[in-house]
């Protein structure tokens, strides 16, 4: 199972089980930053680039692109965001939005091989976003909900798992082109709601064999050092089979390469001790 993503230069982001884990960097997202909110609410785009190239140089090979606030008009921002990225870094972009329209525009900009966040197993939403996925040779993230909602218990998150691919195959995608995302809920909403997060995680590995995404922040969204929680919870994530975090690298580098070196995924801990020296040398800078 191997999926490769391309920057516009053709530098590649190859996620697979028993590879280092590939970070994707979740910064370019209006969720929870108002400043931001309101920058893009006014078509002021400057801090992208900055918040690119920090992510970039904390270890993000990929770059998810969110800029879906209230009052913003994703159909006309999005494709600009996403070429300030290709022209700031030089990573495969992760186009994210729930707005079909605003995806298909982003795709028409894009350059090299991106990644769709996302589809889910909603009819509508696979009749629309599937085709895109291979009009644009595009992999795509799915999302284990449907037009039933988030299932509580991970067999129902494994089942629409198991369609989504199957739909995929049918739109002429690849099986190893679709990433499973199991879906992290909010802890202060549900505290026993990562157990099942884990669980699907480790069925869908077993069963399916997909790569796996999963945006480890939105567990710790209203606790105290969210930093700690999301750094264990992403250890949690990996070794259950994300092998494809949506994360904050400024915050979670070195605690992935942790994991990586103690699945022993990093000979030497190699990846370790040179993300450590890079901290080290920014820190002192
Ligand atoms: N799955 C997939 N895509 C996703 C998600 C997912 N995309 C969006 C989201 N979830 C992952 N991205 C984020 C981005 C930011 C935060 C959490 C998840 C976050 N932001 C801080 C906040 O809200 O408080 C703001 C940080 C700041 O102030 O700078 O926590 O699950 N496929």
């Amino acid at each position: 199972m191997q999926t490769v993503l391309r920057s516009k230069t053709g530098v590649e982001a190859i996620i697979s089980p028993n590879h280092p884990f590939t970070v994707i960097g979740e910064r370019i997202n209006p969720t929870g930053r108002k400043v931001f909110s309101a920058e893009l609410r006014e078509g002021n785009l400057s801090r992208i680039p900055l918040d690119a190239r920090a992510q970039v140089e904390a270890g993000a090979v990929v770059l998810d692109v969110n800029v879906g606030a209230a009052g913003v008009d994703e159909v006309a921002l999005l494709p600009v965001a996403v070429q300030m990225v290709q022209e700031a870094v030089d990573v495969p972009i992760c186009i994210d939005t729930a707005n079909p329209a605003a995806m298909e525009a982003a795709l028409k900009v894009v350059r090299g091989r991106p990644l769709i966040n996302s589809v889910n197993g909603e009819e509508d939403r696979l009749n629309v976003i599937l085709p895109l996925a291979a009009r644009y040779n595009a992999a795509v993230i799915g999302l284990c909900m449907d037009d039933n909602g988030i299932p509580t218990e991970a067999e129902g998150r494994v089942a629409i798992a198991e369609k989504i691919v199957e739909r995929a195959v049918a739109f002429g995608v690849k099986a190893d082109d679709v990433l499973i995302d199991p879906l992290v809920l909010t802890i202060g909403a549900d505290h026993r709601a990562v157990l099942t997060t884990l669980e699907a995680t480790r069925l869908i590995r077993q069963r399916l064999g997909n790569n796996m995404t999963a945006g480890a922040s939105n567990a710790s969204h209203g606790m105290p050092d969210r930093e700690m929680l999301n750094t264990i919870f992403l250890a949690g994530l990996i070794q259950a089979g994300v092998n494809a975090p949506i994360c904050n690298p400024l915050q979670n580098a070195l605690g992935i390469r942790a994991v990586d070196l103690m699945l022993g995924r990093d000979e030497m801990g190699m990846n370790y001790i040179m993300t450590f020296r890079q901290m080290q040398s920014r820190a002192s800078a």
